[in-house]
């Protein structure tokens, strides 16, 4: 067995994580009689070290432009939701970041699911514990669904953890299950839920995942700029980035979140997209500032545990992550674009040249090490996949604070949402190196 093999698992270990979560499954389908029998392994489960990372599997409410509105020809109205407590307009599920809180007070963010789902990234060699709690749908309290994390992509996930609920276990409502990895293979991945995935993927429970490569913290010197930050171990500081801005594109098809909300089934053979998203939200609120927290391992929440909303927009406090790209004149800037909508995307920078570096997780250099990495304007990334690029920000030309280019979806459906303004677009603002922007501390910190 190889060193990662022992790290992960004991044969002792996957008879404790495996016997706790045969138990708790099977009380639910059997009753009470094994109650005794699940609080048990707890016991043995609370020695064990803290997870890095705590979610909630959940429902919410989050806000898209209520014009216009969209009707269905068998539901009538159903954007904006009549449902939708004021100031929201669809219903999700989706996840929470518990991360900091103990366990007894997950419970507070039920119904608190936000758009996308959090975004997290661990250190490559690293031994990464997600704890994922099921705390049930407030909106739908006649279902019962189990949730999973299911980390797409990721090679190095032995089936245990894999998420995919035939293959694997999932966690029903009201327990706990916590999912070990160790990070090899550096790169963008997404993460979902796995159980009645069309359904729970669309409703929202997907985000954006990465690995740090282990070069991170050494000094590389790369066309005259000098990194300690890297997409890559590549060797050159050639992946080596000053800023760095997740872009993570899902869909929200109106009827499905209505009749999610109004205990009527979604017919799924009938999707189409009404919304495209980056980062959980639609044009110009991509350009909104990021809620109080988007550091995954420092979250702050308000008295009701409710997430810190962006400045002057409480309507985009379960989408907290924006999709602003600041950066100053001569910095490297890399983005990490990962699609987890339906439809394929054509992500275009207008004015700047993209060079992409790493695909679904993938170095782009070949077995001989011949250079594969290319420049272009636009990439064109299907459902499931994931592309890291960097682009060098031109000189500031002015005038103004900073030189604004775009980049968006060049498929024009999915940048207008029928007509009403939106979809996937957003702006990078490139500053004059006098502006002495601070460092970024976390992704898609803007200035
Ligand atoms: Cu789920």
């Amino acid at each position: 067995m190889s060193d990662q093999g022992r790290l992960l698992l004991s044969r002792r270990d996957l008879l404790k994580y495996g016997g706790l979560t045969a138990a708790t499954a099977a009380a639910v389908g059997f009753g009470p009689r094994l109650v005794g029998t699940i609080l048990q392994p707890g016991r043995a489960l609370a020695a064990d070290r803290a997870p890095d990372l705590k979610l909630v599997g959940t429902d919410g409410w989050i806000t898209l432009p209520s014009n216009p509105q969209i009707s269905s020809s068998a539901y009538g109205v159903v954007h904006p939701d009549s449902y939708a407590p004021a100031p929201y307009t669809d219903y999700i599920f989706g996840f929470a970041n518990a991360t900091g809180l103990r366990d007894d007070e997950q419970f507070n963010l039920k119904n608190q699911a936000q758009h996308s789902a959090p975004m997290f990234w661990a250190k490559e060699n690293q031994e990464f514990r997600v704890q994922l709690t099921n705390v049930g749908l407030a909106q739908r309290p006649d279902l019962f669904d189990a949730h999973t994390v299911h980390w797409h992509g990721f090679k190095n996930v032995i089936p245990f953890f894999d998420g995919e609920p035939t293959g694997s276990v999932s966690v029903p409502q009201g327990q706990t299950f916590t999912y070990v990895y160790v990070s090899k293979d550096p790169g963008t991945y997404m993460f979902h839920c796995h159980v009645e995935d069309v359904e729970h993927v669309h409703m929202g429970m997907t985000g954006l995942v990465f690995v740090r490569p282990a070069q991170d913290g050494t000094s590389q010197t790369y066309q005259g700029s000098t990194f300690t930050r890297f997409a890559y171990n590549d060797g050159d500081g050639s992946t080596g980035f000053h800023r760095e801005f997740a872009m993570f594109l899902s869909e929200v098809w109106a009827e499905a979140h209505w009749a999610d909300a109004h205990i009527q089934l979604p017919e799924w053979s009938d999707y189409h997209a009404d919304f495209a998203l980056l980062n959980g939200r639609v044009y110009p609120d991509t350009l909104a500032p990021s809620g109080g927290s988007i550091d995954p391992f420092n979250v702050q929440r308000d008295a009701n545990y409710e997430l810190i909303a962006p400045a002057g927009r409480p309507d985009l406090k379960n989408q907290p992550i924006s999709s602003l790209v600041t950066c100053m004149e001569g910095e490297s800037v890399l983005l990490r674009f990962a699609n987890l909508g339906f439809k394929e995307a054509g992500m275009t920078l207008t004015g700047i040249k993209l060079r992409v570096v790493g695909r679904d997780a993938t170095r782009l250099r070949g077995r001989d090490n011949t250079d594969s990495t290319y420049a272009t304007n636009t990439i064109s990334l299907g459902a499931g996949e994931s592309f890291d690029a960097i682009f060098k920000a031109p000189a500031y030309q002015g005038p103004g604070p900073y030189d604004t280019y775009a980049l968006y979806n060049r498929t024009y459906t999915r940048v207008d949402n029928l007509g009403g303004g939106g979809g996937q677009r957003t702006e990078v603002r490139v500053y004059p190196t006098s502006a002495a922007l601070p460092a970024q501390q976390i992704p898609n910190q803007t200035v």
